[in-house]
């Protein structure tokens, strides 16, 4: 399911953030040490392979909100944008730090000229963003990104469970309509 809204693709899809061919660049919910993790970070890394986190540590810590970009070394991206997502209940106010992911994300994106962006649900798993609350936050946010965007024309969410496909689903129809 996509929404087409100023040229850009918009779409929700169920699978693994780490396995994501034909998308220019994927964006990692990383740790501030920009470590290998559990959740996104832990597939990503695995897929990437060590080089990336050789790569990724000399630009730790970063900060929540903050968003670094590096290659994709062994992913069949070309490049991975590291985000770090609000610790929910505790880096505050979280839906200012989640939306400034997303947007430091996409303006790194454009200053590499990536055409392809693949998010995974930032904040949703260890840091415990709640799941309607975070998909509500990130389509306000990419709703007022995307007349801005030039290099960028498709966004992809990737959702790993039902459940937060069908949440993430609904919040993209009624936010992007
Ligand atoms: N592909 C797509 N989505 C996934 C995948 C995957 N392979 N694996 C999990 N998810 P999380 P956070 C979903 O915990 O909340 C790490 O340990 C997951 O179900 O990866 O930002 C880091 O090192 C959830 O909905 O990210 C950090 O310390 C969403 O992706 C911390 O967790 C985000 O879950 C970051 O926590």
């Amino acid at each position: 399911m996509n929404k087409t809204v100023s040229g850009i693709k918009v779409e929700c899809v169920k699978g693994d953030i780490s396995s994501q061919e034909g998308i220019t660049a994927v964006v990692n919910a990383a740790n501030a040490q920009l470590r290998i993790g559990g959740g996104v970070a832990g597939a990503i890394h695995r897929a990437a392979g060590p080089g990336l986190e050789q790569e990724s540590r000399k630009l730790a810590p970063i900060r929540p909100g903050e968003a670094v970009i590096t290659g994709g070394h062994n992913l069949p991206n070309k490049y991975v944008i590291h985000c770090l997502g609000p610790v929910y209940g505790q880096d505050k106010p979280e839906e200012k730090l989640l939306a400034q992911c997303y947007r430091n994300a996409l303006q790194l994106a454009e200053e590499k000229d990536v055409d392809s962006v693949a998010f995974p649900a930032i904040s949703t798993g260890a840091f415990g963003y709640p799941l309607e609350e975070a998909a509500e936050v990130t389509f306000q946010t990419i709703k007022k990104i995307l007349p801005q965007l030039k290099k960028v024309k498709r966004i992809r969410f990737v959702l790993y469970s039902d459940r937060d496909y069908q949440v993430f689903q609904k919040a993209l129809e009624r936010t992007l309509s």
